[in-house]
């Protein structure tokens, strides 16, 4: 296991715990584990398509996405790829309401303008629900296509868009964020990690939006074939109980929350400024994190069906968050 994320592995009997371009519209290859209904008939029926109708991802579209992402190649700061990642977001988020949030990090590689991009789908009620994922490669793994380790949470991003284009929606507001900058440039540290979140969070402490912010839901790694998210001990426990009630609601639990660890990521500098977070990442990735930062993290090792179980968890906790 890596030291040099001071990662605290953990594990725990969870078992008590609530647990594209043309994109296709091909239905999801497969339906929700059928453990738990999703969803009394009839509150169902009371809720109405906006308000509580089951969630459903494109699973097959959202995986197009991720290939057509990872096809770009590696997509580090500073190079082709990543600007070609970033053009490729702005034509997916066309018609939408795009801010791009760039600013100058200093990083022991040198100076490089980054960029956030925020998508904002309004709903009827105060307060905003942030989506993020980073869409950044490993700076010094120039052989690295990120398949699941930046490109499975922003090609799901993309699947959620259509879910959340649909016109003003019951609820808080539903912002996407894709962060740049995640990763080290050369080892990770306080400094030398997740500069888009430092940045936005920091920004969003100053112009007041941090207090408006009722959950920020983190996405890294999620795309993994064999899916087990784990159970974050720097997240916001009220928040995780609320993903691990919408997991178990569709009948996804045996894929939350099993093991717990500690996870150093983008949410930490929204925590810092007081916005309850949740990481939802699976850092289980091969045998003993075999293709982790490696040319192994590669399509074939990701399903559409795990971007379907995290992306419905997340509509679900959105809903339920906006009771
Ligand atoms: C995630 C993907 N991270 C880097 N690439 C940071 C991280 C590592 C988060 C370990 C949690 C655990
Ligand atoms: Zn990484």
């Amino acid at each position: 296991m890596s030291g040099r994320l001071l990662l605290v592995l953990v594990l725990v009997l969870a078992l008590g715990t609530p647990a594209c371009s043309q994109a296709p519209t091909t239905p999801p290859d497969k339906k929700p584990e059928a453990k738990a209904p999703a969803a009394p008939a009839a509150a169902t029926a009371a809720r109405g398509v906006e308000a509580g109708a089951a969630p459903q991802i494109n699973a097959a579209r959202a995986m197009q996405y991720v290939r057509e992402i990872v096809s770009i190649g590696p997509r580090p700061v500073g190079s082709a790829g990543h600007r070609k990642l970033e053009a490729y977001l702005l034509t997916h988020l066309k018609g939408d309401q795009v801010e791009t949030d760039e600013f100058t990090a200093s990083t022991p590689a040198g100076t490089f303008p980054m960029r956030n991009y925020i998508a904002r789908y309004p709903g009827t009620k105060d307060g905003v629900i942030v989506i993020a994922t980073h869409y950044d490669t490993v700076y010094s793994l120039k052989n690295f296509v990120g398949a699941n380790d930046g490109g499975s949470g922003t090609g799901l991003l993309l699947e959620l868009v259509h879910q959340l284009r649909t016109g003003k929606r019951e609820g808080p507001s539903v912002w996407l964020v894709w962060l740049d900058g995640e990763e080290a440039f050369e080892k990770w540290s306080a400094t030398d990690s997740v500069y888009g979140s430092r940045h936005l969070a920091q920004k969003w402490q100053k112009d007041g939006t941090a207090k408006k912010i009722k959950a920020f839901i983190l996405l890294d790694m999620i795309g993994d074939a064999d899916l087990n998210i784990d159970r974050d001990s720097n997240s916001t426990p009220a928040l995780l109980a609320v993903v691990g009630q919408a997991a178990t609601r569709l009948g996804y639990q045996s894929h939350f929350f099993r093991r717990e660890i500690a996870a150093e990521d983008d949410h930490q500098p929204f925590a810092a400024v007081g916005v309850p977070v949740a990481d939802l990442i699976d850092f289980d990735y091969g045998y003993g994190l075999a293709f982790w930062h490696t040319p192994e993290d590669t399509l074939d090792k990701l399903s559409p069906r795990s971007l379907e179980i995290v992306g419905n968890v997340v509509l679900e906790s959105v809903r339920m968050l906006g009771q």
